[in-house]
């Protein structure tokens, strides 16, 4: 088929954007239409996103994306995992809680005293995290917060759901819950009951490149929208997004790192590794698009820089110029990384964030280090931590997989982090390529041109089976697959390379 045009809603835990995107055999492009603060609220309740106001940026988005590409043929919506909406008569019941809220601290061992976290894992296959959506649900069931609730959706769900007035889990966000059998892909009802969760609230599954539906009807006045516009599942999950656009030639010697306010490092497999090594070694066997298992570790990531950096301009007041990151950065690139002191990136204390550097000062203070002298050598002692936890990752990763792993791939936001990219190749001693940063609206926009069959001509053979007489036994069978378009990333995406 020809080109489209769709739509990639991209929604990160600091910033989210709407994407233009152009794509087809031999095409792949990307504009922002537009990019707006993702800014939690603190209210007397707790840590909660702003729902309505991120809604309000999608439609706007989508409607400029509209008034400057009238022939855009539908929309998809990622966003970050496991935080969710409740419902009653198909209203909200309050707003939605941010998965930094602090208040899964007890409902984690009420959850675990009904199941043992290692029982959780063979049946879920998620590395623990006190914010896994069975945990949120646990503190809200203990606050009497689920009484009266009649669904649930997850929050790229939940603004589907307002364009289209369809309701539905897509697969891979729904495997961020806790509550989807890691096998069976389906929800582990039984699981829910045995943790008091109500099945009852979660909407079918789905999966990426289902088509949901068109716009409603008021939505398309609104948005200015012809009819033919529809919403699409895409890898609902913004991590599956981002994995769909990693430009790996073979997944089987590749590691990835999706690099953004978190670091998600791991490899893809065709089929979850429930092992107790996995599970001792803190990995996760989360969804990605056509089947495919995210086996990964969640990494503390960004979130230390950009919580740093956040610190340092409140104590600033309005002059930015010595909490400037990319000027950080480069004076961090000439302190010797010898010198400063070495931390455990994923010590749970950062997880609510705050002032970072100061929780920095009390781990070196513990383990009898000096604390960093200046800004840049936080800077500098914070990608240190991080290439030191990658590389941990990745050898874990391979061993428990019994995979050799030949080259580490970085896409997100940290691509521009050169400093970090160099430091991950010298200490995983691979060839590090870096790009594309915005994988994850590219992996957005490739799955809906697919469903669209606007990629048919990637298949392999395609060609030869347009032609008469052709016996090509891969024609009508066989779809697109991810490394099919994976091979376009890399044609229109090329990543730069760090060597070791
Ligand atoms: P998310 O999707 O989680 O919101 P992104 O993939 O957009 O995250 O990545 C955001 C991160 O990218 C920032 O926290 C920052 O560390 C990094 N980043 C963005 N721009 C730059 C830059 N110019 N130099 C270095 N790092 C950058
Ligand atoms: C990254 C991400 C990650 C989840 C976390 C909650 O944005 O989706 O994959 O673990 O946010």
């Amino acid at each position: 088929g020809d080109a489209v045009s769709v739509v990639a809603v991209d929604l990160g835990a600091s910033s989210g954007r709407v994407m233009l995107a152009r794509v087809g055999a031999d095409e792949l492009a990307l504009e922002e239409v537009s990019r707006f603060d993702n800014r939690p609220v603190a209210l007397p309740s707790g840590l909660h996103w702003d729902t309505l106001g991120l809604y309000r940026n999608v439609l706007d988005g989508v409607a400029s994306a509209l008034r400057s590409e009238p022939a855009v043929r539908s929309v998809g919506i990622d966003g970050w995992a496991v935080d969710y909406a409740l419902l009653r008569a198909g209203r909200l019941i309050g707003a939605p809680f941010h998965y930094r809220d602090q208040r899964t601290a007890d409902a984690v061992d009420a959850a675990h005293e009904l199941v043992p976290f290692a029982e959780l894992f063979a049946a879920n296959g998620l590395q623990h995290l006190p914010f896994t959506t069975a945990y949120q649900l646990t503190a809200d069931r203990l606050e009497g917060a689920l009484a009266g609730a009649d669904g649930l959706l997850l929050l790229p769900d939940l603004f589907a759901w307002w364009l289209t007035g369809v309701r539905a889990a897509e697969r891979t966000n729904a495997s961020t819950t806790g509550l989807l059998g890691a096998r069976s892909r389906e929800w582990d009802t039984d699981l829910a009951a045995r943790l008091d969760v109500p099945a009852g609230l979660l909407p079918p599954p789905v999966d990426p490149g289902t088509v949901l539906g068109p716009l409603r009807p008021e939505v398309a006045a609104e948005l200015g929208a012809g009819n033919g516009v529809t919403v699409v599942a895409v890898g609902s999950h913004d991590t599956a997004s981002a994995v769909v656009a990693v430009p790996m030639r073979d997944p089987a010697r590749a590691a990835y790192i999706s690099s953004g306010t978190w670091s998600l490092v791991g490899v893809e497999l065709e089929a979850p590794v429930l092992t107790d090594e996995a599970r001792e070694a803190g990995f996760t066997n989360e969804l990605g698009v056509d089947g495919r298992v995210r086996f990964l570790h969640n990494v503390m990531g960004l979130w230390l820089l950009s919580e740093s950096v956040r610190t340092w301009r409140a104590a600033d007041g309005d002059d930015d110029s010595a909490s400037d990151l990319p000027r950080l950065l480069a004076e961090a690139e000439l302190i010797d990384g010898d010198g400063v002191p070495a931390f455990d990136a994923d010590d749970p204390r950062f997880l609510p964030g705050g002032d970072v550097p100061a929780l920095i000062d009390a781990v070196c203070r513990e383990t009898g280090q000096e604390t960093p002298r200046s800004r840049a050598e936080y800077v500098r002692a914070i990608c240190e931590a991080l290439a030191t936890a990658y590389a941990r990752v990745i050898a874990d990763a391979a061993r428990v997989t019994g995979r050799a792993v030949e080259v580490v791939h970085v896409v997100g936001g940290g691509v521009r982090n050169a400093l970090l990219c160099r430091l991950t190749a010298e200490r995983t001693g691979l060839p590090v390529l870096a790009g594309p940063v915005e994988a994850t609206a590219l992996g957005n926009a490739l799955v809906q041109a697919r469903a669209l069959g606007a990629l048919e001509a990637l298949r392999p053979g395609a060609l030869e089976a347009l032609r008469p007489g052709s016996h090509d036994a891969s024609s009508g069978t066989t779809r697109v697959s991810l490394e099919d378009l994976r091979a376009l990333v890399a044609r229109t995406h090329p990543p730069r390379t760090y060597l070791p």
